[in-house]
């Protein structure tokens, strides 16, 4: 077998030789180091594809129309200043949000790259009222995917450089309904991959594929996102929750109790105001996100399809707990695309402690 340092030579035809010699591949100790990171998401995949012998790599596609995209949308969002793409585009989203530049650039770069996948037949997104189906899907895939995402999570902070990012979550299309709604409408612990990634002070991707969760950094130079975590772990504990504050007054009566209790308890407070950011900070460092029903919106702000879900699921892989306050996030029956949801997700022990005071 080959060592560290060798290549097996190739015999006539590339076949290996028939006495099986290792030939020296440097024939000095290798200049490389550990710290030389050479894995890159597609040699990731690539190599997690080789251990399935059932797969058929088209799922591989569908991640790398993803990480296409997002680097994309990464150096957009380096450069927004500069190529004045930041501010509003003077139109509202299907919320009534209004859409930044940026939101619909993100968009249309995520559904460009995701169409010209074969095996992708809807895709549903923040921005768009509908879910979209690809005309041009391959009809005779037996298996073909739903993505669904949100292009730009939190952009209303884009214009004071705070991290913001993309969050995708990736379901099998149920193919015995016609309606691509219904597709849409499965619950969360159907997906089959979940993700997302933050554009903050570097571009970090963060998936799972149902087996544990992956961290990947862009690395600029190369143009690659390169594996730095192959399974990220959140704490089970930390003194720490992120929820906007200021709607103390308007969240139900048990989640002010817990925050009384928090605040007797030397418990520190961190809030961004996008998902993306503050559940990255949950998942590195541990504590708890919160957006609890609020009075102006009584069944939470964020919705569950592509933010809620995909989290949930990262959460939960890297070792977390995700609720509505009532039940288990993943868990529960979507009935509309766009459906907002009461979030609650973080380190298990946080979580327990939080969903106490909900009893
Ligand atoms: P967006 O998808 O329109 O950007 O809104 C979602 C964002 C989340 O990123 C963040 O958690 C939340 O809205 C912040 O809301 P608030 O300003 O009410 O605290
Ligand atoms: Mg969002």
């Amino acid at each position: 077998p080959a060592q560290a340092g060798y290549i097996q030579a190739a015999g006539p035809l590339g076949l290996p030789p028939i006495d099986g010699t290792d030939l020296p591949m440097n024939p000095v100790e290798t200049l490389l180091t550990e710290s030389d990171n050479l894995t890159s998401l597609q040699s990731y995949l690539l190599s997690e594809e080789d251990k399935h012998p059932d797969a058929t790599g088209r799922f591989t596609w569908i991640l790398s129309a993803i990480s296409l995209s997002t680097k994309f949308i990464s150096d957009k969002v380096r450069r927004a200043r500069l190529q004045d793409v930041l501010g509003s585009l003077g139109s509202q989203n299907v919320h009534d949000e209004s859409q930044q530049k940026l939101d619909v650039i993100a968009d249309e770069a995520l559904i460009r790259c995701l169409r010209s996948r074969n095996s992708v037949a809807i895709v549903a997104s923040e921005e768009n009222e509908e879910p979209i189906i690809v005309e041009n899907y391959n009809q005779g895939d037996q298996r073909p995917y739903v993505v669904l995402f949100d292009p730009l999570d939190g952009s209303s902070n884009l214009d004071t450089c705070c991290g913001i990012g993309t969050i995708f979550s990736v379901l099998e299309h149920d193919r015995r309904s016609n309606n691509p709604k219904e597709s849409v409408l499965q619950p969360g612990y159907r997906q089959v991959a979940a993700g997302y990634v933050i554009y903050g002070s570097s571009t970090v991707l963060v998936m799972t594929t149902g087996s544990g969760v992956q961290m990947f950094v862009l690395d600029p130079s190369i143009g690659a996102y390169m594996l730095v975590n192959e399974n990220v772990q959140i704490p089970t504990a930390h003194k720490s929750y992120s929820v906007n504050e200021a709607y103390i007054e308007s969240f139900p009566k048990s989640y002010q109790n817990y925050l009384h209790y928090a605040h007797k308890n030397g418990y520190s407070s961190r809030y961004v105001g996008s998902m993306v950011a503050d559940v990255h900070r949950i998942l590195v460092k541990g504590g708890v996100f919160l957006y609890p029903p609020t009075e102006k919106a009584p069944e939470g702000k964020l919705r569950l399809l592509y933010e809620a879900n995909p989290m949930a699921m990262i959460i939960e892989q890297a070792g977390g707990k995700a609720y509505t306050g009532t039940q288990r996030t993943l868990e529960l029956q979507p009935t509309e695309v766009h459906q907002r949801v009461s979030v609650l997700l973080g380190s298990s022990d946080e979580v327990d402690k939080v969903l106490s005071f909900l009893e």
